[in-house]
């Protein structure tokens, strides 16, 4: 007998856009419409703001007030503390240029706007649990990651994909510190990368990503903890091995390559069974995968013995 489990774009159309947040997308647009030259380009603020969200997606939480996102970050290369707001406004996003490389059938590199004339950006409203145990909920606009796979055209021999991300001496101060294993990176299954959840965000809150949250593109893979979404992507490898990413450089008895969310696994100095939602503080129960499991789970059936959950 076929069981057939009711995933989450089978939600009724009830759960769609709040007229609220439309209307918001309305006045941004138009505020674009009045804007010349960089606000049309497709990275744009129009862009952003004209992107439809994806409703299969529901988050199942309120959306995190945009200040708490934007004003609450992880950005090592501007500083180890949470307010890295302020510094990361140095970083310098135009032009910019993605290299795809390693076992892909011609390595090239791509500008940004080029990039995105070949996709199409849609919103997606996912929860995001850093491994910290904060957590949040976002409206990202962006496009799946398997677009990006198929843009860069790997080999058959390909079983995985790494972002590498921008390392700006003269904007980043953390470059500094010569001990974190600079350029941040991490990565992938090919499997993961072409999962449908897997997502390459260029915006959030209908607009480009401010340079704290990774603009102009990052990855972002709900399932799995939040140093799993590397921002500020300069290059995407494709390689056989499977690659060492900053964390697990930094701390491989801490982080690993999996680091799916886990609420029963705890990490080795604190537990993982709850997180604090940014904005109102509220404590909540973590769910196994952060409660994408219907979308990922398939995805670690034979890796038994595998370190799947840090
Ligand atoms: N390049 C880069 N990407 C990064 C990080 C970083 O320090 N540098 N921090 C990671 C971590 S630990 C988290 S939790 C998220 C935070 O994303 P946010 O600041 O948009 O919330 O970014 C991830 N991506
Ligand atoms: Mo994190």
């Amino acid at each position: 007998m076929l069981i057939r489990i009711r995933r989450g774009w089978e939600l009724p159309e009830s759960a769609a856009t709040p007229e609220a947040l439309v209307m918001g997308r309305r006045a941004a647009l138009g505020a674009g419409a009045a804007l010349a030259g960089a606000a049309l380009a497709p990275g744009g603020a129009m862009a952003q703001a004209a992107a439809m969200r994806n409703t299969r997606f529901q988050p199942g939480r309120d959306m995190t007030p945009e200040k708490d996102v934007s004003n609450y970050n992880n950005y090592y290369e501007f500083g180890t503390s949470k307010s890295v707001a302020s510094a990361a406004q140095r970083l310098k996003v135009s032009p910019w240029s993605i290299r795809f490389d390693g076992l892909v059938g011609t390595p090239r590199e791509i500008g940004l706007e080029d990039l995105l004339k070949q996709v199409r950006l849609e919103e997606r409203v996912y929860r995001f649990r850093c491994v910290e145990a904060w957590a949040m909920t976002v409206p990202w606009t962006g496009f799946p990651m398997s677009e990006l796979v198929r843009l860069a055209g790997p080999k058959p021999e390909a079983k995985y994909v790494v972002f590498e991300t921008a390392a700006q001496r003269d904007t980043m101060p953390g470059l500094r510190q010569g001990w974190y294993p600079w350029p941040y990176s991490d990565g992938f299954t090919m499997e993961e990368a072409r999962n449908e959840l897997a997502f390459i965000a260029t915006g959030m809150y209908g607009k480009p990503l401010p340079p704290q949250n990774g603009a102009p593109i990052r990855a972002i893979t709900p399932w799995k903890y939040g140093f799993k979404a590397p921002k500020s992507i300069v290059r995407v490898t494709f390689q056989a091995e499977r690659p060492v990413g900053y964390w697990e450089k930094l701390q491989s008895s801490e982080y690993g390559f999996w680091a799916n969310v886990n609420p029963e696994v705890a990490h080795p100095r604190w537990s993982q069974a709850s997180e604090r939602l940014l904005g109102s503080n509220e404590r909540v129960p973590t769910k196994l995968f952060n409660g994408y499991g219907e979308f990922v789970a398939d995805l670690y059936r034979n890796l038994q013995g595998e370190r799947l959950y840090a």
